[in-house]
């Protein structure tokens, strides 16, 4: 009896399974792997149940002869121990990102004779019905609030990239790439930086743009995306206002927010001390910490306490001494920041803040310390790297250059080459 194996990364079982089942049955005795946790949510399939919830769903389906647990998406780990004599998959692996999986596993198969069977994938009303209500139930509030805390537990870092739009956030959802390690990537969150969605409507900085406003980018954000969203909620405003804020957040599906450790007139961390900024008092930040938790009515929100102690030149022992009493007060999570060049002063906080607290996350923004890999500050127990505005900062040079050639040539003609082609631009919106 021949090994078959195929590999399912699904909560949901359609006609498409049931048919590779069907065709891998022919060959043998058939093992479906169940993707880890891990290695779907960076094959961006976030999964809404349990990998034993869906090794026993798989489990279940007539025709599977066993189910193991695959913890490598390219298969490296289940072909060294089942030396499989085929893996049978849909053929839809042989386009888009999954390519580089499919021909991964070819080279590893024919070291022993192995082969790769292509099913024909199923096309079918009930299929993409399926799919899409998958994709829906996980950018519904429910689902999308609760994933940043799924995510902290079942990813060594999660990586979070700024959107300020639909275009942007779709960015986000969409950006998929083939890394170093020869696997598939992508950012697991949102961040609606204050920075960027200011910015995006010509507005400084400075707490200017209002809640309102604010709720309707996450709003346009929401409406064609599934990842989690951090919000940039500035300092919070006055208390009062801020428990109205979590409760709004919650509503709306946000995962949760960062306030910071400043009053009065907020200016941009980036400044550093070049402007007049006032942090509040431990007393005054941990009151409102406490207020935030005492108005959230989900249990999934959380609320992350963001300390600008670096910035603002107060030294290390008044931001640890900070870390910890906001994590007191209620905090789900620190973040620290810093407008150095150099990480040491990030590493040296989260050493010593992880030598007391080992549990509760830590929050970065490394865009001035961009030296410093993810898997480094994973290292010094960082669990969450918000990129807060390299989108935009993309953007806007682009964007002006641009401008100023076509004023330049009066015709368009010379910026051609690095514009996107118009069949992709009115393409790249997918109709429902
Ligand atoms: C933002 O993105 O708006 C932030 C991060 O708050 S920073 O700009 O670095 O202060
Ligand atoms: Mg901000």
């Amino acid at each position: 009896m021949k090994t078959v194996y195929t590999c399912f990364c699904t909560d949901v079982i359609h006609d498409g399974h049931l048919n590779i089942i069907k065709n891998a049955k022919e060959y043998g005795c058939v093992t479906v792997g169940c993707l880890s946790d891990r290695e779907m949510i960076r094959c961006t399939k976030f999964p809404t149940t349990t990998e034993a919830e869906r090794m026993e769903l798989y489990r279940s389906i007539d025709g599977v002869d066993d189910v193991i647990l695959q913890d490598d998406m390219l298969y490296d780990d289940v072909i060294e121990k089942l030396r499989p004599d085929y893996v049978v998959h849909g053929d839809n692996w042989k386009d888009g990102a999954e390519r580089a999986v499919r021909e991964h596993v070819e080279k590893k198969l024919a070291e022993y004779g192995g082969q790769i069977i292509d099913v024909p994938y199923t096309f079918s009303e009930s299929v993409s019905k399926v799919d899409r209500r998958l994709k829906e139930k996980l950018g519904m509030p429910e689902y999308r609030r609760k994933r940043l805390r799924q995510l902290i537990g079942m990813t060594p870092v999660v990586k979070v990239m700024e959107a300020h739009s639909g275009l942007t956030g779709l960015i986000v959802e969409k950006t998929v790439i083939e890394g170093e390690d020869g696997k598939l990537d992508q950012f697991d969150a949102m961040w609606v930086s204050s920075l960027c969605d200011s910015t995006a409507k010509g507005k400084p900085d400075i707490e200017l743009v209002d809640m309102t406003s604010r709720f309707r980018t996450i709003e346009d954000i929401t409406e064609v995306t599934t990842k989690p969203i951090i919000f940039d909620g500035d300092t919070g405003g006055l208390t009062e206002h801020f428990v109205y804020t979590v409760r709004s957040l919650e509503r709306l599906g946000v995962s949760a927010v960062i306030i910071e450790d400043k009053k009065g007139l907020k200016k941009n961390s980036l400044f550093g001390t070049e402007v007049e900024q006032t942090q509040a008092t431990i007393g005054e930040f941990c009151e409102k910490i406490a207020a935030g938790k005492k108005a959230q009515l989900t249990d999934d929100f959380m609320i992350i306490a963001r300390i600008e102690s670096l910035i603002l030149e107060k030294g290390m022992d008044d931001a640890l001494e900070r870390a910890h009493a906001f994590a007191g007060a209620g905090a789900d999570g620190i973040m620290i920041h810093s407008r150095k060049k150099d990480p040491a002063e990030i590493v040296e906080f989260c050493d010593r803040f992880r030598q007391t607290d080992k549990t509760t996350p830590i929050v970065v923004v490394p865009s001035s310390f961009n030296v410093i890999t993810e898997a480094e500050l994973a290292k010094h127990g960082v669990n969450i790297v918000i990129y807060a505005n390299q989108l935009t900062r993309s953007a806007f040079p682009a964007m002006q250059k641009t401008a100023e050639d076509i004023l330049r040539y009066h015709r368009a003609k010379e910026v051609d080459d690095r514009l996107m082609p118009i069949k992709e631009i009115i393409t790249l919106i997918d109709e429902i």
